[in-house]
């Protein structure tokens, strides 16, 4: 059986598991996203009528209990549909004989399935009324889960955003070097070295408590939004994995990191890669417009901070998966994660050299509230 035979015969086996209706006419992989893979599925229900799904098979070298990840998502989706907002659409995970929304197929695969919410994503975006939506819809999700019970959620990814703790696993494999790849990276090894102190701030911060820990979304990359195709209004947050306690500041430092980069993640001439003032005020002016009554003084006053942190962390991140064997991040070429690295560490150095224009915009905003 050749590849994508097999893979439409084991998606047709996994939509029936979760009820789908209809038969199948066509299936897409979605590419976007690192980790788990996303397929796109139609179905027909006659009359020309068609139905469309999402299966996800959620790769478990990274989410280690597909059952927590999903529990998490469901008490979080519930809560959203809750409030009923206006405009707003909920992902809905559909649900096995069992009442599972996750289904095991016993050869070490876990598989959900959800709606398609029918709506465009941007990866990048030079319109800035789409960058002030963004920050404005991240800046809401946060809003909505601030009455949630962060006691009920589990921590899907332990340290997840843990700075000092992803720096301190780096510089065990450096020491380790299994795949003999630590010579070629003694550029980026100096870069963390150097910046170690700056990239800790505010882990240390939250360990003396200086600033809280609230229900985040931890991964809020542009395309997780999801826009009405003709409004370009935001309809949806979805990628609901990593929604766990987290900073503000991270929500915030994500964001700026991907869609203020005026090149891609994955850019090899660096010479493209820097961080767009004019997106980050619009993003800014989005995400803190909605969250500045409810975020305390030391929250926004290192929100920049927050941003240069992230994408450190991220370069760490792509920089300690290139020297253990590239088995976390899906890698499309060799090295892919080195590439990856380089990129972040070059965007955190611009953002280091902007660092005052950024927090005099960000201060000029929050003055505004
Ligand atoms: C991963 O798979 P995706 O694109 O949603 C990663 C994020 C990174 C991102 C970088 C669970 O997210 O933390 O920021 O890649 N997700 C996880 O592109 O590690
Ligand atoms: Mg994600």
């Amino acid at each position: 059986m050749n590849y994508e035979h097999s893979i439409e015969k084991k998606l047709r086996e996994i939509a029936a598991v979760f009820h789908a209706s209809g038969t199948l006419v066509s299936y897409e992989v979605i590419t976007t996203g690192n980790i788990n893979s996303t397929y796109w599925l139609k179905y027909s229900q006659g009359n020309g009528i068609t139905k469309t799904y999402i299966i996800q098979r959620i790769n478990t070298y990274v989410f280690k209990k597909p059952d927590e990840i999903m529990s998490n998502i469901s008490l979080v989706t519930n809560h959203i549909r809750s409030k009923s907002i206006p405009g707003q659409q909920t992902l809905k995970f559909y649900v096995t004989d069992e009442g599972k929304n996750f289904f095991d197929d016993g050869e070490g695969n876990f598989w959900r399935m959800s709606n398609h919410i029918d709506s465009v994503t941007f990866d990048s975006c030079d319109e800035l009324s789409i960058m002030e939506a963004v920050g404005a819809a991240f800046g809401d999700f946060q809003n909505i889960l601030s009455d949630f019970d962060a006691s009920r959620l589990y921590e899907t990814i332990p340290d997840f955003h843990n700075t000092k703790k992803r720096i301190a696993q780096l510089y065990e494999n450096i020491k380790k070097d299994e795949f003999s790849r630590v010579a070629e990276v003694a550029e980026e090894i100096e870069f963390v070295k150097q910046n170690e102190k700056l990239a800790c701030e505010l882990t240390e911060m939250l360990e003396k408590g200086e600033i809280p820990l609230r229900v985040t979304h931890n991964d809020t990359k542009i395309n997780n939004v999801l826009f009405d195709k003709q409004t370009h209004y935001p309809i949806a947050i979805i990628d609901l994995d990593t929604v766990m306690p987290g900073l503000a500041m991270h929500d915030f430092g994500d964001a700026v990191r991907f869609a203020c980069n005026t090149a891609a993640e994955d850019e090899k001439n660096l010479e493209l890669v820097s961080l767009d003032l004019t997106r980050f005020q619009a993003f800014a002016q989005g995400f803190i417009g909605k969250t500045a009554k409810s975020l305390t003084p030391n929250e926004l006053s290192s929100m920049v901070l927050g941003a240069i942190t992230i994408t450190i962390e991220l370069g760490v991140r792509f920089l300690d998966d290139y020297i253990t064997g590239d088995k976390y991040f899906k890698t499309l070429y060799d090295k892919h994660n080195l590439v990856r690295t380089r990129c972040q560490f070059a965007l955190a150095k611009d953002m280091i050299k902007k660092r005052e224009a950024m927090e005099y915009l960000v201060d000029d905003i929050v003055s505004q509230y």
